[in-house]
């Protein structure tokens, strides 16, 4: 299915009428600077939809993108980033597991975003930990696959599937748009 219009609502730190507006949610989450924003944006067709940085730490509220007028794609902030400020991380943690576990927002799917080279981590971990005691719905998405040779790719791919072997993988790069025509079609082949 096509990605015909996308356009930014809003963006939320908590309670917001926005989630009671009976719109599906797709939900984007995975550790900080692993291109989920990005990832938004190649699906979209829209590079500047979502803001993407260098440096982790760059979405920090939990925005709201309507698509298709039917959905919205949820970009949520990154999770396990070391090098900021502790207060600010702790407040971005609670608002991620708010997000997840107050029952305000009942996503349809959550997209759980790793990057190629760091593969499944232990805050990845925690994370399928919240997602399957709340029951929402995953897939596992290993983005920048373009950084990795064929060789390491096969490898990281098995040791991610010996681990979380209940999930469905897909490999994608929003830099070079590898995988994103089957994300986008597995995301709104969902009804
Ligand atoms: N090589 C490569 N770089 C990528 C890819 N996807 C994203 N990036 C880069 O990774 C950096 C982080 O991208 P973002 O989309 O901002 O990541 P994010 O997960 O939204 O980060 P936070 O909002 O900080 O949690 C940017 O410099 C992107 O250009 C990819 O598939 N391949
Ligand atoms: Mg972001």
């Amino acid at each position: 299915m096509d990605i015909t219009s996308a356009e930014f609502v809003k963006g939320i730190r908590g309670t917001d009428e926005v989630l009671s507006d009976g719109i599906p949610h797709i939900a984007f989450i995975g550790r900080s600077n692993v291109g989920k924003s990005s990832i938004l944006n190649a699906l979209t067709g829209k590079k500047e939809l979502a803001r993407i940085g260098k440096k982790p730490g760059k979405t920090t509220e939990i925005n709201f993108f309507l698509v298709n007028g039917k959905y919205y794609f949820v970009d949520l902030p990154g999770y396990g980033y070391a090098a900021g400020g502790k207060k600010d991380r702790e407040k971005l943690r609670k608002l991620i597991i708010w997000y997840f576990t107050s029952g305000e927002a009942k996503p349809r799917k959550v997209v759980l975003i790793l990057e190629a080279k760091a593969g499944l981590t232990e805050f990845d971990e925690q994370m399928i930990g919240v997602l399957k005691e709340k029951g929402h719905p995953y897939i596992i998405v290993l983005n920048k696959v373009d950084k990795l040779s064929q060789k390491e790719l096969s490898g990281m791919i098995a040791k991610i599937t010996q681990a979380a072997v209940d999930s469905e993988l897909l490999q994608t790069s929003a830099e070079t748009g590898r995988g994103i025509d089957e994300l986008r079609d597995r995301l709104l082949g969902i009804e």
